[in-house]
């Protein structure tokens, strides 16, 4: 197609101008998707290996979750947290099964259900383990990433992220990710929960040490604290377990989800807890307008009944080994190192080559979509519906561009 009869340049000009600038995207302007293929405005495809940053596990359109949208918005699609709705029990109870809870609280962005999270560790801490009031204290870890909520870049230890939004929430410890022993060390009678990713997202898909999970487990039960599991974007398939920390064994107090639980379709995120953390809340102490609306709860409970039957689970284990194999093989031809779990990858390319930012445009002029995370670090994580063949071309892709 000759250039001035493209419609992409255009379409990145009117973006621009009517948009604050808090994003740098890639000179791709989507018009349509399925599955794991996005077509641009001038009918040029990609394979998508970003996937929402893990919103996307079912793909694009999931004709399942896409009939329950449709069908639900035939019916009823908001009434409010004023009145009860008949998709409403089906979603909490199902999504509590999965998670092996006895309660879940809807909201719809991920950063609303970390903040819902910080509220009831804080009210459980005074309330139930009889904290001083005023006095309770978070411990996370540096290089976090929970969201861009002011309270929450409180605690963030990115520059970009937390620079000028003071002031700032007290009530948070940073200790270094990984480390049992400094977090023990932070932990007093103040101390109410212990909020982690289970595997470091945007850090660059960091899997913490064999032992760190279980011992984080451990600490917080001795010494009466809630282990606080941000599943957000670790979890619903994408590590090939329903979620990270089962890789492990391990059970948090509260799961944190959101990204996946809606579908790719609607903003859905929820906690998960037992009755003795979820029950500190009481009429009108927390909410929101659209927090388990119907449209999210039908969307929603069909993603929880994808889940249900470990099929996504065991793509992305099976799947994430030929990705994983496929990366390793690059070690030492342009990557220096290769992180991840399932298909989850964060990919560190050599810096003398290419800023990440750089190999994400190559990779794009060549058909695969990806994201920068910090640096010339990459994170792959595709719909986990992609074939082995896709996943053998975006391995291929990767490798030309790294090979100039
Ligand atoms: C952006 C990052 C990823 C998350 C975890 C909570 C949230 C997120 C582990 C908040 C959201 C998104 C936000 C989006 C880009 C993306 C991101 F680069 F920001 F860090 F995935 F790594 N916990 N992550 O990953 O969920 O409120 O966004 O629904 O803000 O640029 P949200």
């Amino acid at each position: 197609m000759i250039d001035d009869m493209l419609r992409t340049p255009e379409a990145i000009r009117d973006a621009e101008r009517w948009t604050a600038h808090n994003y740098h995207p890639l000179p791709v302007v989507i018009s349509s998707a399925e599955g794991s293929w996005l077509t641009d405005v001038d009918g040029r495809r990609y394979l998508d290996c970003l996937a929402g940053y893990s919103a996307l596990n079912f793909g694009h359109r999931h004709p399942t979750l896409i009939a329950a949208a449709h069908a639900q918005l035939d019916r009823l699609t908001l009434t409010s947290r004023a009145f009860i709705h008949d998709q409403f029990a089906d979603f909490c109870r199902e999504l509590a099964e999965l998670c092996g809870k006895d309660l879940v609280l809807p909201m719809n962005t991920g950063a609303e259900a970390v903040e819902t999270g910080i509220k009831v560790a804080r009210k459980w801490g005074y309330q139930v383990k009889g904290v001083a009031p005023g006095q309770a204290n978070i411990v996370v870890a540096e290089g976090n990433f929970h969201g861009r909520t002011t309270t929450i870049v409180s605690f963030s230890t990115d520059a970009d992220a937390r620079a000028d939004f003071g002031p700032y929430t007290p009530g948070f410890t940073v200790v270094p990710y990984g480390d049992l022993a400094a977090l023990t060390a932070a932990i007093d009678e103040n101390t109410v929960a212990v909020l982690i990713e289970p595997i470091q997202g945007e850090q660059g898909v960091v899997v913490p040490p064999e032992g760190y999970l279980p011992g984080v487990r451990r600490v917080c039960t001795e010494q009466n604290v809630l282990f606080i599991a941000d599943e957000i974007q670790s979890g619903l398939g994408r590590t090939g377990q329903t979620f990270a920390c089962d890789h492990e064994g391990v059970t948090p107090d509260m799961y944190l989800l959101g990204k996946a639980l809606g579908g790719g379709i609607v903003p859905v995120s929820a906690v998960a807890a037992n009755t003795d953390v979820l029950g500190v809340l009481r009429p009108g102490q927390h909410g929101s307008t659209f927090g388990g609306n119907p449209l999210a709860c039908a969307v929603a409970t069909e993603v929880v009944r994808l889940l249900a039957t470990g099929e996504f689970q065991r793509r992305s284990t099976e799947l994430g080994a030929r990705l994983h194999a496929g990366l390793r093989s690059l070690v030492g031809k342009g990557l220096v190192a290769v992180r991840g779990r399932g298909l989850w990858a964060g990919l560190d390319i050599d810096p003398t080559l290419m800023s990440g930012r750089e190999a994400c445009e190559r990779l794009a002029e060549r058909g695969v979509l990806a994201k920068d995370t910090h640096g010339a670090t990459i994170r792959l994580a595709p719909p986990l519906v992609i074939t082995e063949e896709e996943i053998d071309h975006a391995v291929a892709q990767l490798a030309a561009v790294l090979a100039g």
